[in-house]
């Protein structure tokens, strides 16, 4: 199951809304088959690792990271195929909470006396799925929040210079998180003021994000890297913006969605219309304002915090910019802290506690 997981793992961020799967299959003390599922449309774990088994499937125990599909999907249903091949035992880390799923798979795999074990390395496995496990469920995409800060929890210097805050470790992690989500996010603030490309730039090639901007009142300048041909843009903004604005960006290969009705970007309309189209996961990149109206809105799911042992003092930008509570007991509190440390600098991640 290590392995069936460290599997899935390598393959993590390239399967779209689809989660990632690994499967092992041993017979008599051997590995005998061993697959991802590593694209959406395409062969499930099972399917891979049971056609490298061949005929040496039979009797023996498929270790699987996800419980089998027992539906028709865009391909045909795994748990069938565990049982046509003969397996004898089928461990699963965690039931697939997809409602179409949840717990048919095994028990179709015990109808067909197959023993049917579920729970090995589970919580492992949940957590890899964490973005799937929300979107199958909800139709939403899983919000994550990333920001590189000082200790005293600056995003910039007071004049706004900001390059760069962290190292050049938490810098290629980042990278890394930007190929595995299906979408990355930042407010027009960080586009006036960084001009980023929103692009992954591994010593790999990997994949680019959908790039989104929050765009109130489309101030998004024609030559923004953004706008650039390198990955699809979206540009969420308001009814009120100029409607000028929105042709000439349209004109520019972006498209434009108005997302409610008020004078700011109603960010909960925004997630609802990203998960209609199909993306499962958000990775939120700044600034400051959009970060503060995510947490005040009770919208993250998760926040990665990339802290740098620097100090740059009161008059410069708070990584979250709303007025926060007047009253400690309000604070949001984040639970599963877990750091990890990337040359000089910390990453901590944490779930809100309304999670
Ligand atoms: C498995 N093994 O490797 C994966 C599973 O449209 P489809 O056919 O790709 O089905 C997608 C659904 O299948 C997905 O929402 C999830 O419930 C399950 N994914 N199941 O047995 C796999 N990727
Ligand atoms: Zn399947």
């Amino acid at each position: 199951m290590r392995l069936a997981l460290n599997t899935a793992k390598g393959a993590a961020g390239q399967t779209g809304i689809n989660p990632a799967v690994g499967c092992v299959v041993v017979n008599d003390g051997r590995i005998v088959g061993i697959g991802a599922h590593l694209r959406r449309g395409e062969a499930h774990a099972e399917v891979h690792a049971l056609d490298m088994a061949g005929e040496r499937a039979r009797g023996g125990t498929a270790y699987v990271t996800l419980e089998p599909c027992s539906h028709h999907g865009r391909t045909p249903p795994c748990c069938e195929r565990l049982i046509r091949e003969g397996v004898a035992r089928v461990v699963v880390a965690t039931l697939d909470p997809n409602p179409v799923v949840a717990g048919r798979g095994v028990a179709r795999l015990r109808e067909a006396g197959i023993a049917a074990e579920v729970g090995l390395l589970g919580d492992e496995s949940t957590r890899l799925n964490e973005a799937f496990n929300k979107y199958i469920q909800t139709g939403l995409p899983f919000v994550t929040i990333k920001t590189a800060l000082t200790l005293d929890g600056k995003l910039a210097a007071r004049t706004g210079h900001s390059k760069w805050i962290t190292g050049p470790a938490a810098r290629e992690a980042v990278h890394t998180l930007r190929h595995r989500h299906d979408a990355i996010m930042v407010g027009v603030g960080t586009v006036l003021a960084d001009d980023p490309e929103l692009t992954t730039r591994l010593s790999v090639p990997g994949l680019h994000p959908v790039r989104i901007v929050v765009d109130s009142a489309l101030r998004l300048p024609d030559s923004a890297r953004v706008l650039g041909a390198e990955a699809p843009t979206l540009v969420l903004t308001t009814a009120a913006a100029p409607a000028e604005r929105a042709e000439r960006i349209r004109g520019l290969g972006a498209e434009v969605i108005v997302c409610g009705d008020g004078p700011r970007v109603d960010l909960a309309a925004a997630f609802a219309e990203l998960g209609r189209r199909e993306i499962g996961s958000v990775l939120v990149e700044g600034g400051g304002r959009l970060n503060g109206a995510l947490i005040e809105a009770g919208l993250a799911d998760k926040l990665m915090l990339f802290y740098a042992p620097k100090i740059v003092g009161g008059e410069a930008p708070s990584a979250f910019a709303h007025e926060g509570p007047a009253s400690m007991d309000e604070a949001l509190r984040l639970r599963d802290v877990e750091i990890e440390r990337f040359g000089d600098d910390w990453c901590v991640t944490g779930y809100p506690a309304w999670t």
